[in-house]
C-alpha cells in the first residue's frame, strides 16, 4: 500500500476529528521519521513533545522488551513490583513526596483538579460545590468535559454543554488578574508555565514566581500542569524551575511515556496528595507494570544523556539561527529550550509553509493560523539540527 491508500483508509473509517498533514509515517528512529515511499523527514513535533527522548530509544526500547516477557497489566486490586519502583523515581526526579500515576494527561489534569477541590473541602473548609479554580484564557489542558470548561476556545468547548462550573478564567501572563479574582472559595489556581497550543506564549520572567507567591499568601494551592513542557523540553527538567516557583501539584504526561505508550502523573507532597483515600479515585491502566518499566527508562534517558542542557543549548542556537532568516512574513521566534514557535504576521496562513516544509523533508505543524511550532526530540544532534534549518532557511526564503 502506498501513502494515499492508508490516507484514504483514515478518511474512509475514522472520525474526522484532525486536519492532518498529508504524510504518512511507517518508521521512526531518534529525531527522523520515514513515509511508506521511504522518504525522510525530520520529526519537528515529537508527537507535541511526547517524543523528547526520540523516536524507539533502545534504553527504553529494552526495558519494554524485557517487562513484556514478565507482566504488563495487573490492575490496582493488587501491588505489582514496577509501580513502587517508578513512583520513587518519578518523586525523586520532580522533587515531591508522592505520585498518582494516570494515563493521558488530561487524566492528570482531572486528577489534579479533585485534588484541589477535595482539599479545598476538607483542609481549606471551603463548602462543597462552592470551589472555585482559576485557569488562564489561552489555556489547552486537555480535552475532557471538566477540562474542557477551563477553555475559552470555541473549537475546543462549543456545543459540548453544559460545561463545569466553578472555574474562574483570567488573561494569561498577568498575576495581579490572579489576585483579584481570588474569593474565598478559591481553591487552586492551574495554569500551563508555556502555552503550548495557544502558540508558545513565553510569560514575562517572574510571572510564575509572583502566582507562587499569591497562591501562598490566599492559602491557594498552585497548579502547574508541564504534560508539554516537563521532562527537559524548555531547558530545565520543568519549565517552571526557570524561577523560584514549585507549585502545590504538577500535572505530568506526554514524554513520561518515553515516545512509547501513555503515561501520566501528578505529584504533589502528602499535604495534599493524602486527600485521596482507597475508592476516591483511580484507573484500570493506572500504575501498570508495563508503564512502570518504561517510565523508569524514560527518566533514566533524559538524566543520562542530560537532555534539559541540550535542550537548553541548542534552543539558543535554533531561535539564534532562524530570527535571522530573511523572511518578510515572519514576525518573531520565541520559545525556552527546543519548545519554539514562528509568529508570521496577523492573517498569514501558515499551513502552505507547513507543506512546503514536509516536500522539503521536515514536518512540522501550525498551532493557530500563522504561527508554526517546532518542537524536534530533545536527542537531535547539533549537526542535525543545522540540516533542519537549512530545510527552514530555503523554504522561508521562498516565502512571498
Ligand atoms: C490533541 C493541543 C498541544 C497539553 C497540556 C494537557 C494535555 C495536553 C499542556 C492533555 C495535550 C496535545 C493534545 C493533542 C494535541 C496536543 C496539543 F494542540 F491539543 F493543544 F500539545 F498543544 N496539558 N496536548 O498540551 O494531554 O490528554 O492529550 O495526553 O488533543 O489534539 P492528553
Amino acid at each position: 500500500m502506498k501513502s494515499q491508500d492508508y490516507i484514504a483508509l483514515d478518511n474512509t473509517y475514522g472520525a474526522h476529528n484532525y486536519h492532518p498533514l498529508p504524510v504518512v509515517i511507517s518508521q521512526a528512529k531518534g529525531c527522523k521519521v520515514k513515509d511508506p515511499e521511504g522518504k525522510e523527514y525530520f520529526d519537528f513535533l515529537s508527537a507535541y513533545s511526547a517524543v523528547n527522548q526520540g523516536h524507539l530509544h533502545p534504553h527504553i526500547v529494552n526495558a519494554v522488551k524485557e517487562q513484556l516477557e514478565r507482566v504488563t497489566l495487573t490492575s490496582r486490586a493488587f501491588h505489582n513490583d514496577k509501580m513502587g519502583l517508578f513512583l520513587k523515581k518519578l518523586c525523586d526526579f520532580t522533587g515531591y513526596e508522592a505520585a498518582l500515576p494516570m494515563n493521558t494527561g488530561a487524566e492528570a489534569v482531572e486528577t489534579a483538579l479533585k485534588a484541589a477541590r477535595r482539599w479545598g473541602a476538607e483542609v481549606k473548609k471551603v463548602p462543597n460545590g462552592k470551589q472555585q479554580i482559576i485557569c488562564a484564557e489561552g489555556n489547552f489542558h486537555g480535552r475532557t468535559i471538566a477540562v474542557i470548561s477551563m477553555s475559552v476556545d470555541p473549537e475546543s468547548l462549543v456545543n459540548y454543554g453544559p460545561y463545569v462550573p466553578g472555574f474562574v478564567k483570567v488573561p494569561y501572563a498577568d498575576a495581579s488578574a490572579i489576585e483579584n479574582a481570588i474569593t474565598p472559595e478559591t481553591v487552586a489556581v492551574i495554569i500551563e508555565p508555556i502555552q503550548g497550543e495557544a502558540g508558545v506564549v513565553v510569560p514575562p520572567a517572574g510571572y510564575l514566581e509572583q502566582v507562587r507567591k499569591i497562591c501562598t499568601k490566599h492559602n491557594v494551592l498552585f497548579i502547574i500542569d508541564e504534560i508539554q513542557t516537563g521532562f527537559c523540553r524548555t531547558g530545565k527538567r520543568f519549565a517552571w524551575q526557570h524561577e523560584n516557583a514549585r507549585p502545590d501539584i504538577m500535572c505530568l504526561g506526554k514524554a513520561l511515556g518515553g515516545g512509547i505508550m501513555p503515561i501520566s502523573a501528578i505529584v504533589a507532597d502528602h499535604k495534599v496528595m493524602d486527600v485521596f483515600t482507597p475508592g476516591t479515585h483511580g484507573s484500570t491502566f493506572g500504575g501498570n507494570p508495563l508503564a512502570g518499566a518504561v517510565g523508569i527508562a524514560a527518566m533514566e534517558v533524559l538524566e543520562n544523556e542530560k537532555l534539559e542542557e541540550q535542550a537548553e543549548r541548542l534552543g539558543q542556537l535554533f531561535r539564534k539561527e532562524v530570527s535571522a532568516i530573511p523572511c518578510p512574513k515572519m514576525k518573531l521566534v520565541r520559545g525556552k529550550g527546543l519548545l519554539n514557535a514562528v509568529v508570521f504576521e496577523e492573517g498569514f496562513e501558515a499551513w502552505d509553509v507547513c507543506m512546503a516544509l514536509k516536500n522539503a523533508g521536515l514536518l512540522a505543524k501550525q498551532t493557530h493560523g500563522n504561527i508554526i511550532r517546532f518542537a524536534p526530540p530533545l536527542v537531535i544532534t547539533e549537526k542535525e539540527l543545522m540540516e533542519a534549518i537549512a530545510i527552514i532557511k530555503k523554504v522561508f526564503m521562498n516565502i512571498r
